[in-house]
């Protein structure tokens, strides 16, 4: 079983990962982690943190002569803007965003104390951690890739950017959707027995938990349920070469909980950023009279790097369920097992 731990605050010292579950003898490619944390930067209508940071994995455990040991690998990624005990105090919620309902939940009375954790920040380890799972995934010729779909209904390069400099002269923001697609995944990861290792509802729960992502199809998904069986199922074809395949993919390479050979497709829906310049009408939680709420640096939208942050999760689940699979202490025996199916 692969498992993963985040730890850090936006603005505190360092973020920390810890990766438990990986086998011995595996590669780690520090510069493809750094290229995939540079990845997470991108994207037009990122906020001014992303030009103070330049994030990069400190690996400090785990890890031998480059090989993996089959103990926890454990990492620091450093925040460059490292100030948490000299910033002021919030006391105005953001709508949309966990500031009050954090606040009330942890009987905070500065709201400061939710945003250090709540903030996108976090995801800087899971493309750490999804970095590590996917250098595993290409031993045996797994890709994921992700493709921003539309940003505030644009689909057009142009008119998304024109959409993102508009919202920002507003004090606004945007939401968007991301697909994330998983390439040459072998057949029966998850399970159709346990509705708990059930891949679909594994990937759902990682992708649902990236920050403001408010829903997710595999797919022709939503599509699918105005549509007639017979326009919807995958027919079933075979060739000597491929072995048994399907001449369509709107199941989005998953039938039965179980990835079945085909490309894994999800879209995740990722609402705008709770942030906006000109600030929604909210309430001072220690006065209680109305006040507008709480402007903090932000994004305009991040959907670029909310599928980078998609690869990862995804990246994660089809590592831990490959392992559940075909899984052993040593990568050259995962290889003879592979090899087997
Ligand atoms: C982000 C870090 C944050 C935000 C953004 C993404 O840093 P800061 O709060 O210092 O600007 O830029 O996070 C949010 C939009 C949010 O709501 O938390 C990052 O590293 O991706």
């Amino acid at each position: 079983m692969l498992r993963f731990m985040s730890a850090g605050e936006s603005h505190g010292e360092s973020m920390a990962g810890i990766l438990e579950g990986l086998p011995a003898g595996l590669t780690i490619d520090v510069e493809f982690i750094n290229k995939e944390l540079a990845r997470r930067q991108l994207g037009y209508g990122r906020g001014g943190r992303m030009k103070i940071e330049k994030d990069k994995i400190h690996i400090i455990s785990g890890i031998k002569a480059k090989k993996t040991l089959g103990s926890p690998v454990s990492f620091l990624i450093k925040n460059r803007d490292f100030k948490i005990n000299e910033l002021p105090k919030i006391s105005e919620p953001r709508p949309g965003h966990a500031d009050l309902t954090g606040a009330i939940k942890y009987g905070f009375s500065d709201m400061r104390c939710v945003l250090e954790r709540a903030s996108a920040r976090e995801t800087v380890v899971r493309v750490g951690t999804g970095g590590i799972c996917k250098i595993l995934l290409r031993e045996f010729g797994i890709r994921i890739k992700s493709t921003r779909i539309s940003v505030g209904g644009q689909t057009s390069l142009k008119k998304i950017n024109e959409k993102i400099d508009r919202a920002r002269i507003q004090g606004d923001s945007l939401g968007g959707i991301f697909e994330v697609k998983a390439e040459n995944v072998p057949v029966g990861l998850g399970s159709y027995v346990h509705y708990d290792r059930r891949l679909d509802a594994r990937l759902a729960a990682a992708l649902m938990s990236i920050p403001a992502v408010k829903a997710v199809e595999f797919g022709d998904g939503f599509a699918s349920a105005s549509k007639l069986g017979s326009q919807v199922h995958d027919i079933i074809t075979y060739a000597k070469a491929k072995g048994f395949y399907r001449r369509t993919n709107n199941a989005g390479g998953l039938e039965g909980g179980m990835s079945n050979g085909e490309t894994i497709i999800a879209r995740c829906a990722m609402k705008p950023i709770a942030t906006l310049g000109s600030p929604l009408p909210s309430v001072n939680i220690k006065t209680k009279k109305n006040a507008k709420a709480s402007v903090q640096r932000s994004d305009i939208s991040a959907v670029v790097a909310a599928g980078v942050i998609g690869e990862s999760m995804m990246a994660i689940v089809i590592a831990d369920a490959f392992l559940e699979r075909f899984g052993s202490d040593d990568l050259e025996k995962i290889k003879k097992h592979y090899k087997l199916q």
